[in-house]
């Protein structure tokens, strides 16, 4: 990482040092949450799972009718390069595609070019502790049929309303329940329960992002020879698990151990999270996986 210095931004083809880097208020990125964006993190000089973060990125925009205006390719490019300019080999990367700037009014035809913003910063997994304590919150997950939980988009308050509340009660995350009271996923990180060695996780139809640090986990558990389950969980079942952890890009594996003040299994991360976490690891650091950031 560059040290002593601001680190770059890119911004629609230059890069501009980070208290320079800015754009219009008439972007419909901010005037209504228009765009869609990714977090991607590298790992000792490799983008982990970068062609995939792309291709979720490029799902998300075909979704809400976003034409990037650049190949799947060039995006790459662009994120290496802005890791390069950089000079860094750990980093928290952020891609940010919004409608682009354009007069008031949601009309995304007046919108002329989007706006393509690259960030590259360090940052550390977003809970410093072991395990922590989380509720299940009043705030249902967005369904299906409003906007699915599967575009990554620049509409984040369902998720940030779950967050505050959470806070407000003095635990660190919220468990959002789907619309018909089925456990979705946590405000920014989808959600693993363990029962009798068995893992189970919502399938992506309730109403989730399809996380990438998810679809790891699932790999992971099924190449330690654990039985995966996509099904439906209730909140009961969430209560009674042996084990609970979250997963995501920003978090990484987190255990939580107390759940709406039942203490879930004993207390602590339990062996089945533990095997896992160790093994996510050495995976996210293997170049198999990902894009390589030099030569
Ligand atoms: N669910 C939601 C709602 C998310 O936003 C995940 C699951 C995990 O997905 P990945 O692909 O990362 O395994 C996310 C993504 C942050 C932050 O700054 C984290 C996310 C999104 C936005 C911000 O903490 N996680």
């Amino acid at each position: 990482m560059v040290k002593n210095a601001e680190y770059l931004i890119y911004i629609n083809g230059k890069f501009y040092p980070k208290s320079e880097a800015k754009i219009s208020v008439y972007d419909h990125g901010l005037l209504y949450g228009d765009g869609v964006y990714e977090a991607i993190r590298a790992y000792k000089g490799v983008v982990f799972k970068l062609k995939e973060h792309i291709d979720r990125l490029f799902e998300s925009a075909k979704s809400i009718k976003l034409d990037i205006g650049l190949s799947k390719k060039e995006m790459e490019e662009i994120v290496i390069e802005t890791l390069r300019k950089n000079d860094s080999k750990d980093a928290y990367i952020r891609i940010i595609v919004t409608r682009g700037v354009g007069p008031m009014g949601v009309d995304p035809r007046n919108c002329k070019k989007p706006t393509i913003i690259v960030i590259a910063e360090p940052r550390e997994p977003i809970f410093k502790k072991e395990g922590i304590e989380a509720m299940v919150s009043s705030i249902r997950r967005t369904p299906i049929w409003a906007l699915d939980p599967r575009i990554k988009s620049l509409n984040y308050l369902n998720n940030v309303l779950a967050k505050i509340e959470a806070l407000s009660y003095g635990v660190e995350e919220a468990i959002m329940p789907n619309e018909h009271g089925y456990v979705a996923e946590a405000s920014t990180e989808n959600i693993f329960i363990v029962k009798n060695n068995k893992i189970i996780t919502p399938p992506v139809n309730a109403g989730i992002l399809k996380g990438i640090t998810r679809d790891t986990v699932i790999d992971i558990a099924k190449e330690l020879g654990y039985e995966v389950v996509e099904r439906n969980i209730t909140v009961h079942e969430l209560f009674n698990a042996d084990e609970v952890f979250v997963t995501g890009t920003a978090a990484e594996i987190v255990p939580i151990i107390k759940i709406n003040g039942r203490i879930i299994g004993n207390g602590s991360p339990g062996p089945v999270t533990r095997k896992i976490m160790e093994k996510y690891r050495e995976v996210c650091i293997d170049p198999k996986y990902g894009t390589p950031i030099y030569g």
